[in-house]
Parts: C-alpha cells; structure tokens; sequence
C-alpha cells in the first residue's frame, strides 16, 4: 500500500498538532503504522492522499449512515451555504429540525440544539444536576460521554484503547462525584443508590454500548435502571450519540421500548456536520436559561449548514424500508464475518444490533469493560493493519465500534468478507 504522502503529511502535523491529529484514536498508535490522511470520500468509499480506496465502515465514527456526500445532502448544504453560514439567530430550520426529532423520539418532548455529542451529555449533565439539586452522578465503566470532565472516569473509546480511563486535569473534587457502575449489572446500581441516598442526580448510559467495542444490553438491564432511577429520585440519561437514528428512527429507546428523562443526540443528526442535542421531558427542560436556572448557550447552536444536513438525512431515513435494508446489510455482513473467523480457527465474539457491529477478539462472552479487557488487541491490531492493507476501513481499536451505510452494495459486504477471510487465514 502506497503511504508516501500520507506519511509526509504526518510528519509534518506533527510538528504541530500533538500526534499529529485532532482526535486520539486517529494516531493508530494502539494499532501502529501511519493513519491514511483522507481526501474524499463517496458512498461507502473513502479515498487518501495516495490515492488508496477503501470500503469504510468507521462511517466518521458514525454519523454517515447514508455513505459519504449523499447527493441530497451535499445539494442542500451547498444551497443552505448561499445564504449564509451562521447567523447566531433563531431560523425557521431549527424549528423544522426540533419537529423532525421530537415526532420520532417519543420521550423528548423538549429539544435544544448544540454543536457536539460531547456539548450535550454536558449540558445534560448540568440541567440534571440543577434540576434535581443534587450533585452525584452514575456512569458504567467503560461507557464514553465525550470528553466532559465529569464523564471522563473510567471512559472507554480513547481512554480504554491508550490505557487512561481516568483522565489528567479532572479535578479530585468533581471525579468525587462519579460513581462508577459496572455495565448490564444492575446490582452494581442498586448498590450505589444505596450507599448514596438522595445525592445522585442521574445515572448516564449508553443505551447500547458503542465505544468499549458494541455491547448490547442484557435482558432487563435498560428497564432496571428506570425502576431504579424513578426510585431513587435520579434522572435516567441516554446517551443515544451513536444509536440516535441508527438503531431505527426512535433510537435504542424505541428498540427496546424505554422512557428516558433526558436523552443526549448527536453525529446523524448532523449528516455529517458537527451538531448536538439534548432533550427530553418539558418540565425537566424548563430549568434551562433563560427559562430556568441552568444556563447553556452557544454561538454556533442550530448552525443552518449542520441543521440542513441533519434535516435532510433524517428526512432521507425516514422513507420506507431504510432501517429494513440496513438490518439486512449488518446480518449478512456479520454472518459472512463470523463464518470467516470460524473456517479460519479464530475465537471472536461478534456483536451487532441493525447496522452496529463489533468482533471482540476473546473467546470470552463480552458483557462489560472487564470483559472487552480479556480481548487480545495485539492479535487486533494484526487483523486492522491487514484489513486496511486490502483495502477495508475500520475503526484502528478494538474498542470501538463499526457501521454499516444505506450506500453499502452487495458486492461491497461480499468484497469484505472475501477480504476478512484472506486476513483471518493468516492471523493463526
Ligand atoms: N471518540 C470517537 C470514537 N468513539 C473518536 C472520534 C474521532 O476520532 O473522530
């Protein structure tokens, strides 16, 4: 694989941007070797500097659930983009956009926009806490919020794969403030609702694991938290980040039929701009400035080019039988895979739920952080380095989750499984 201006580029970054990137994992110093730098994506192609193709399923980490540069999409940025990039004033494509969430997330009745995922669980965080008075917060090990100092304890995607799940620069104080549960055990919850009667203001999760690798919930586990919560006087936050309009239209929440109190969106309903979103019930909401006590703001909120193209993604996912294809595409794929890895004599667990999946390098079952640790990410790393050599993009950690695109063809998920299969033959 030709690298040569892909590897310039980074020496060159490097001198100043730390690692060379904006975003740790992208260093692939777990997985070794230089990153592609990307110069255009299409479909469910992603193309470098060197002129390398490869099919991608880092899909931007997840926002580019209809492949790259939707015809739509780029239309209606470029003409959102003639009238103007930001204006730091309500528009009436906020309001579209806030009907188009709202009509399909039952639980959120309330909806403010922001310009991350990280951005929302903040503000979630701090409405839950102002709302509520009270200053505790739950989160499972190995669950990731973004990069909000409260949240990064125990963090899993960039902190599990570098081995700094506790972030430097998190005051003692504020880390004080986050218990840790353990994920799909709800025992481990129940135990601190009671060690800490009346202080915990929410308990935070992702409702659908997607950055210790993909870890779906247990039978139960999404319920008990409700019962849990409404019990202990604690909002129940769902990060639905990743899933948000991945899983389906109403996100995991609706997959599995829960009623969060606040729920944190972001990476889709921005199709592929940066945006957040944060939302749920109007009473809870009402405690935000300058309704309520809780301040939030932001000069780029609603930004009209990150709202048109959230809008005409979700628009776009909505037609008939989307989430039906792409529940196909991610069987048919993780079928061919795991049937791959089993003719090659591999142990993986393969986890997926629609058009997330992951392979979990273990032949241990993976239902939480200390079970995604058992992984063997050398023998990952051997399998990435092989795939992106032939051409398929994943994300460069085991911890980490991957995504299928509407763009995504048949023959694409058959190239990759012919592709897998040659890389597996050879990791033994
Ligand atoms: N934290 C993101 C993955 N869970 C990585 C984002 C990026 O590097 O772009």
């Amino acid at each position: 694989m030709k690298q040569d201006k892909s590897i310039a580029l980074m020496k060159r970054s490097k001198e100043m941007i730390p690692a060379g990137v904006n975003s740790p994992v992208r260093a692939y110093l777990s997985v070794g070797g230089n990153p592609p730098f990307i110069s255009k994506a299409k479909g469910a192609s992603i193309t470098d500097v060197d002129g390398n193709t490869y099919i991608d399923y880092v899909a931007s980490w997840g926002p580019m659930i209809l492949g790259h540069a939707h015809p739509k999409v780029v239309e209606a940025v470029c003409a959102a983009a003639k009238n103007g990039t930001s204006y730091g004033a309500p528009t009436p494509l906020e309001v579209e956009m806030a009907e188009e969430i709202i009509s399909n997330v039952p639980s959120m009745d309330w909806v403010r926009m922001v310009s991350s995922g990280t951005e929302a669980t903040m503000s979630a965080l701090r409405l839950a806490r102002g709302h509520t008075a009270r200053s505790k917060i739950i989160k499972f090990e190995g669950c990731y919020h973004g990069h909000v100092d409260s949240l990064l304890v125990k963090a899993g995607s960039g902190g599990m794969t570098f081995g700094t799940p506790d972030s430097a620069g998190v005051p003692e104080g504020l880390a004080r403030e986050t218990l840790i549960a353990t994920y799909n055990d709800l025992a481990s919850v129940a135990a601190l609702f009671e060690t800490y009667p009346n202080q915990i203001a929410a308990v935070i999760v992702e409702p659908i694991a997607g950055n210790m690798g993909m870890i779906p919930p247990v039978e139960g586990f999404l319920e008990g938290l409700r019962t849990l919560t409404k019990k202990g006087g604690a909002l129940l936050i769902f990060d639905e980040v990743i899933t948000g309009f991945r899983v389906g239209l109403s996100g995991a929440q609706g997959l599995y039929g829960i009623d969060p109190d606040l729920t944190c969106l972001g990476k889709i309903i921005g199709g592929g701009l940066p945006v957040g979103a944060f939302g749920g019930k109007k009473e809870i909401m009402e405690s935000i400035a300058p309704l309520g006590p809780v301040y939030q703001a932001g000069t780029l909120s609603g930004n009209p080019l990150a709202v048109t193209a959230g809008l005409t993604t979700l628009r776009l996912l909505r037609e008939e039988g989307v989430y039906d294809a792409l529940e196909e595409k991610g069987a048919y794929l993780a079928g061919g895979i795991r049937e791959a890895f089993s003719a090659a004599g591999i142990s993986v667990q393969s986890h997926r739920v629609g058009s997330m999946a992951c392979n979990f390098f273990t032949d241990q079952p993976v239902v939480d952080y200390k079970s995604a640790k058992t992984c063997d990410t050398e023998l990952f790393s051997r399998y990435f380095t092989g795939l992106l050599e032939n051409g398929v993009y994943i994300a460069p950690s085991q911890f980490e989750t991957g995504f299928v695109s509407v763009a995504h063809t048949r023959e694409d998920l058959d190239k990759t499984i012919e592709r897998v299969a040659k890389v597996a033959r050879k990791l033994r």
